[in-house]
């Protein structure tokens, strides 16, 4: 029984920290933040009113709807036209911080099985939204696609951008369109520069962190308590 209690104790503590970076990596940073778009298609259902197929803020709704190709209430994606194939459009999302991106994810749209993702476009980043770094590109992407493109990065940054600079191939031969049913960003807290007094440091601003600083404490609490009260108990069977 004690050795039992023990283990679970230990395991315990081993799962938390062990689950700690993994969920950090996990957290979706863009999910349900602003999305500026300089073109966003309308794309309004002709046969219901206020039912919309496309918008920019599905880019960062967290949903990538399958469509069956009759529902009429379905989320889609960003969807946008160009008079001409080339085009020069940028979707600029605010993580609201400045965060250690690790990777940028984008997911095609099931509309059109993915065949208005766009041909051409980079990935940039930003701080402040007026310097912008590169971390991908795009060109001469056409046809059907489901899989999501996965963009490696190092950088900080608050602002991911994308730019697309040419339409998909679909047009109705007065315009082309282009889509993309969500954008993800991961990464974690940027490091606080070694010159900064940790004393000074207020957990608040840090929920993440904090919320593992508690677990941790509570976890070795607990371990502490039960090592007590083994001690204890096997103290009372001595005497
Ligand atoms: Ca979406």
């Amino acid at each position: 029984m004690k050795k039992a209690l023990c283990f679970v104790v230990v395991l315990m503590i081993l799962t938390s920290f062990a689950i700690m970076p993994a969920m950090a990596e996990d957290t979706n940073l863009a999910l349900g933040k602003s999305v500026t778009a300089e073109s966003d298609y309308s794309g309004t259902n002709p046969s219901k009113e206020d039912l919309i197929f496309f918008s920019a803020t599905y880019l960062t709704d967290g949903e990538a709807p399958i469509w069956d190709g009759v529902s009429q209430d379905v989320h889609l994606c960003w969807y946008s036209e160009a008079q001409t194939q080339e085009t020069d459009i940028n979707l600029t999302i605010d993580l609201e911080d400045v965060y250690a991106l690790n990777k940028v994810v984008l997911t095609p749209s099931s509309f059109l099985d993915g065949q208005s993702f766009p041909t051409d476009f980079d990935i940039l980043v930003s701080n402040d939204g007026n310097e912008w770094s590169k971390i991908g590109e795009v060109r001469d992407r056409t046809g059907v696609i489901s899989d999501n493109m996965v963009f490696d990065t190092d950088k900080e940054a608050r602002y991911v951008r994308i730019n697309v600079t040419k339409m998909s191939p679909i047009t109705d031969g007065n315009v082309f369109f282009a889509g993309i049913a969500e954008v993800e960003a991961y990464g974690g807290p940027v490091t606080a520069p070694e010159t900064e007094p940790t004393t000074e440091t207020n957990p608040g601003t840090n929920d993440q962190s904090f919320t593992w600083l508690i677990v941790a404490t509570a976890a070795f609490a607990l371990a502490f308590g039960a090592f007590v009260f083994l001690r204890n108990r096997k103290e009372a069977e001595v005497f």
